[in-house]
């Protein structure tokens, strides 16, 4: 009996390793990305021996799209145990320099999309009576950062809103919610390049996904809420 889970954001960074790390746990994936590069992922899978991957390019902040992957992941694997709600996007700059284009675009694909991707498999978790929804929100959603973050940030307290209510509306069904806040992790959110020498000191990727993993696949009785991680050189107040 194989888990099923279904990861947005899979093309790159912590997704794509929460996508090897859930496969080498046995699971049959389904990972999305905007872009062609999670095909990229879907062939590194199976260059290790990965076999039940299917790849969607689909954009998470777009309905019919989304409907679509969990239709078909449905319909491959005959059910749906695990959602990680894992695409988002960041820019850092002066509030006044934000555009309305990319104030809506952020909210979009980091607030939106986690609330299609969620709205989506519910029906079919629901009917199973299991089914596991983690997101991926972010350490700053307990907190400000103290220059250029107001519109990421506010996207995240958002995400921890949703789940939050989420995992109490769903919890009768059987079904587990629940957020992953990591600080700074060496990928290429906000621009950025994985691997940079001066990120020597921030969390990896697979410190991420191990977390991730342990959430995912606990015990059905037990439910995780939050796990907050970030690296020890990084210290705003909390
Ligand atoms: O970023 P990155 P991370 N539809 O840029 C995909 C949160 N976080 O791994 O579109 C579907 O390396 C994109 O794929 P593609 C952060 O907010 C991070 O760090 O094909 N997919 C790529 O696979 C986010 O929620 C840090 O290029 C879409 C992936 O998302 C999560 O961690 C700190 C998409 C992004 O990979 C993963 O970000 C923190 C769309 N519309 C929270 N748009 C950190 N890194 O420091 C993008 O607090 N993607």
């Amino acid at each position: 009996n194989k888990q099923v889970a279904i990861i947005t954001g899979a093309s790159r960074g912590i997704g794509k390793e929460i996508a090897f790390q859930m496969a080498e746990k046995g699971a049959r994936l389904s990972i999305i990305g905007s872009s062609e590069e999670v095909h990229k992922t879907k062939s590194e899978l199976e260059e290790q021996g990965y076999e039940e991957v299917l790849a969607y390019t689909a954009d998470v902040s777009n309905e019919n799209e989304v409907d679509q992957v969990v239709e078909a992941t449905k319909k491959a694997y005959g059910k749906v145990d695990i959602l990680i709600n894992n695409a988002g996007i960041g820019d850092f700059k002066p509030i006044e320099e934000v555009t309305v284009e990319e104030w809506r675009r952020t909210y979009d694909i980091n607030v939106q999309g986690v609330f299609l991707g969620t709205k989506a498999v519910l029906p079919i978790m629901k009917s199973q009576g299991f089914g596991t929804i983690i997101t991926v929100a972010s350490d700053v959603s307990r907190y400000t950062i103290p220059e250029g973050g107001a519109l990421y940030t506010s996207t995240k307290y958002a995400v921890q809103g949703f789940m939050g209510s989420l995992a109490q509306e769903v919890r009768k069904d059987g079904i587990r919610a629940g957020t992953i806040n990591p600080g700074m992790v060496d990928t290429y959110f906000a621009n950025g390049k994985q691997g940079d020498p001066e990120k020597a000191e921030w969390l990896k990727v697979h410190d991420i996904a191990e977390a991730v993993v342990y959430m995912a696949l606990a015990p059905n009785h037990m439910v995780i809420d939050e796990m907050h991680l970030h690296p020890l050189i990084q210290n705003y107040p909390r």
